[in-house]
């Protein structure tokens, strides 16, 4: 996990930072390993301008110690610039120049990728390429997000849209997603969502106490949850994926990737594919912008 560039130096220390709607998370990532992370909350207020002053903190913070920089971040990335497709997950921040906003900090190299293409290409380098030619990373976190290998390539070209599967139809008569259609699958999966449902509950709990409550049986806890892994089990099929990773801290938590495979092993065969938890865990998003 290094950069080399063109005149040949090669490049060790890497600032990799995770943005995801919920969270920040930073740290210098050299030879594979983690140190000096931290994580804050992505703001939900005035989102572009805590977005420049939260970069311009954290390379602050990490300034000499790093060789270049790799964001793996929520949104469409396209030529430096972040598009959001639901706004709403970034506190309203729908366009934002994101390679700008961190050049003016620092003069290293920078590379940027979406978060879950960033995950997928990062996941894969963990198979046997012999074995899986075409494979899936899916995260089902703030939204739902998903990063495509097809023929041992992570696609990203021509715009980085390809995987953007949390904007794909799942139920015509569902919610409105945040991003304006309804029924998306983001509308009905994403922890957004469970969080929404859940407060809106006689006893509201953290998402966390949801999935407790799921496992012990609690039925409004089990609908939710289910409804959640019903959308992700619904997309297997149009790719040919033979195998599919999820991650992201609801597609993390214990007993979701259990049920999506039951919810699996209920259509034909033909949908049916490998499938397991990431094995980065939660830290994923860091180790994948260093990849
Ligand atoms: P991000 O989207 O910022 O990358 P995460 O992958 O942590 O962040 O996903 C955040 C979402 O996951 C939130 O909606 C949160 O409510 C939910 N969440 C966080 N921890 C848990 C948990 N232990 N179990 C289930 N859901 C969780
Ligand atoms: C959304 C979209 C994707 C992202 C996915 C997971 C935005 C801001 N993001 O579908 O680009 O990959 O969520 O993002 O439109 P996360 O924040 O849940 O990790």
């Amino acid at each position: 996990m290094s950069l080399t560039v063109d005149s040949g130096q090669t490049l060790q220390r890497c600032l990799a930072l995770d943005i995801g709607g919920t969270k920040i998370v930073s740290a210098i990532v050299k030879n594979g390993e983690i140190q000096q992370r931290k994580q804050i909350p992505t703001s939900q207020n005035d989102a572009a301008q805590a977005m420049h002053q939260t970069l311009a903190q954290l390379l602050k913070e990490y300034e000499g110690q790093f060789d270049y920089v790799a964001v793996a971040s929520t949104g469409i990335i396209n030529q430096g610039i972040l598009t959001a497709l639901n706004p709403k997950n970034l506190g309203g921040l729908a366009q934002f120049q994101l390679k700008d906003s961190i050049a003016q900090h620092t003069d290293k190299p920078i590379g940027l990728l979406n978060d879950v293409q960033a995950a997928a290409y990062a996941e894969y380098q963990l198979q046997n390429p012999n074995d899986v030619q075409n494979f899936t990373f899916i995260t089902v976190s703030t939204g739902v997000g998903g990063g495509l290998i097809l023929n041992h390539r992570l696609l990203t070209e021509p715009n980085g849209i390809a995987g953007h599967i949390g904007h794909t139809l799942a139920d015509p008569n569902g919610p409105i997603c945040g991003c304006g259609h309804r029924g998306y699958v983001e509308a009905i999966a994403s922890g957004r969502v469970i969080e929404a449902v859940y407060s809106q509950w006689d006893d509201p709990c953290d998402p966390k106490e949801v999935f407790a409550r799921f496992r012990q049986n609690d039925e409004k806890a089990t609908v939710l949850v289910t409804r959640s892994a019903q959308g992700i089990a619904d997309l297997k099929i149009g790719l040919d994926m033979q195998k599919v990773v999820v991650g992201g801290s609801v597609g993390l938590a214990e007993g979701y990737l259990p049920l999506v495979q039951s919810l699996l092993s209920e259509f034909p065969a033909v949908y049916h594919c490998e499938l397991e938890s990431a094995q980065f865990g939660q830290d994923a998003g860091l180790i994948d912008a260093a990849y």
